[in-house]
C-alpha cells in the first residue's frame, strides 16, 4: 500500500487561506499580478504550467487591466477548486491523468456553467 502527497502532485491541498503577502499588500492594493497569482496558486498547491496559468489569468481578467482585481481573484480561486474537484472525481488513481467520455465531459461542462450562473 502506497502513501500520496497532495504536496507533491498535479494537485492543490485545499485552499484555506490566503498566504502572506497576499492577504494584505496586493489584494488590498485592489488587483494583482500575472507573477503574485501564479505565485499565489503555486502555495495553494496548484502544479501549473505557464501556458495554461496565462489562459486562466486572461479568462478571470474580465475587465482586460491586465491584473486580476480581488474579485477576479476569488472568482479564479473558486472556480479552479471547483473544476479541479471535477476532475478528482475521474482521477482515481491521483495522478493528475483521467479518462472521460464525451458525456462526462459535458457533464463537467455544464455543471460548471450552471453554477456560474
Ligand atoms: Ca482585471
Amino acid at each position: 500500500m502506497t502513501t500520496t502527497t497532495r504536496t507533491r502532485g498535479a494537485f492543490p491541498l485545499p485552499l484555506l487561506s490566503l498566504p502572506p503577502p497576499y492577504t494584505h499588500n496586493s489584494l488590498c492594493s485592489g488587483s494583482i499580478s500575472f507573477n503574485e497569482a501564479y505565485k499565489a496558486l503555486s502555495n495553494f498547491g496548484y502544479r501549473l504550467s505557464e501556458p495554461i496559468m496565462q489562459l486562466m489569468f486572461y479568462s478571470y481578467d474580465a475587465d482586460r487591466t491586465g491584473a486580476l482585481g480581488f474579485d477576479e481573484f476569488v472568482q479564479m480561486n473558486s472556480e479552479l477548486s471547483s473544476m479541479t474537484n471535477m476532475f478528482r472525481k475521474y482521477d482515481t488513481n491521483g495522478t493528475g491523468v483521467a479518462t472521460i467520455n464525451y458525456e462526462q465531459f459535458l457533464s463537467m461542462v455544464l455543471t460548471l456553467k450552471a453554477s456560474d450562473e
